[in-house]
């Protein structure tokens, strides 16, 4: 199944929260949940916690947003709408999470709104989007408040120092990750680029599970772990299970993968727009 339940036209579908980075390119980001909170059919709502310059080249630069903004945001969403899963991407800045693990326990939505914390750290290109003194903060003050945290192998090693070259090092970082305290981690094997697959490993602090898939060959993967990501927060907003959501998220982003194209002078951007 790559697909979710559809809610019929005229009545109001599920609501899903991203905190996150804006990308000017379209690809990654806000943009790239959006795209895939459209085509799971979910009603996506945004707190934007930093603006990039970018294109398919790489970020020439950010601004980021105030923090009574970002908290603002997440607030006018949650008071009104209500949301029944989040995501955090790109949060740029230790005050920034600070500002998002605060207000989202000041909302009372620790351990009743599932969150994926996706630890963004650097674009696909190596430009930096988080500074590197707010490692502490992620480890610290978010890493505990969410369902499910999801690293590439570059965050990984970033994170708990551990280089990812094997299935037994990937069980390792698995358990270090969840020793920092979220409920499940997911260590995305799709940086181990000399392999034919790309396995992912999910632990809950008891059982593993393994998610793979071939791999694609292209340059054209921006925005590939935001859509994973937001595809696993769609399916928990549904009442997945998080394994159920993390295989349904693999299906959804490989066929995104499948679908990338071309833009620009770089890297293309996966696209849910197959959907279409
Ligand atoms: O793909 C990670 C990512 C997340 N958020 C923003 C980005 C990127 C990668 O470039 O620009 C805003």
């Amino acid at each position: 199944m790559i697909f979710l339940p559809l809610t019929p036209p005229g009545e109001t579908p599920l609501r899903v929260l991203t905190i996150a980075g804006s990308d000017s390119g379209g690809g990654a980001g806000i943009q790239a949940d959006m795209r895939t909170f459209a085509m799971l059919g979910v009603h996506g709502c945004v707190a934007v916690t930093a603006v990039t310059v970018q294109n398919s080249v790489g970020v020439k630069g950010f601004h980021e947003i105030p923090d009574e903004i970002i908290a603002g945001q997440i607030e006018a969403v949650v008071s009104d709408i209500g949301v029944q899963a989040a995501k955090t991407g790109m949060l740029a800045s230790s005050h920034i999470i600070a500002t998002v693990a605060s207000t989202w326990r000041e909302q009372g939505l620790a351990g009743t709104v599932p969150l994926i914390v996706d630890p963004v750290c650097a674009s696909m290109h190596g430009d930096p989007l988080l500074h590197p003194s707010a490692l502490d903060s992620l480890r610290g003050e978010l890493f505990p408040l969410a369902t499910l945290v999801t690293p590439n192998l570059d965050e990984v090693r970033l994170l708990v120092g551990i280089d990812v070259v094997d299935m037994e090092s990937q069980r390792e970082a698995a358990r270090a990750l969840h020793a920092l305290g979220p409920q499940w981690a997911l260590v995305k094997g799709g940086h181990l680029r000399s392999s034919p697959h790309s396995p992912d490993l999910l632990f809950d602090g008891n059982n593993f599970y393994e998610f793979d898939a071939p791999r694609v060959a292209t340059g054209d993967d921006h925005g590939a772990g935001d859509t994973l990501a937001a595809a696993t927060a769609c399916a928990l907003a549904h009442g997945y299970t998080v394994p159920d959501a993390v295989g349904f998220a693999k299906g959804w982003v490989t066929e995104c993968i499948r679908a990338a194209y071309p833009l620009g002078h770089g890297h293309g951007p996966v696209s849910p727009l197959f959907r279409l």
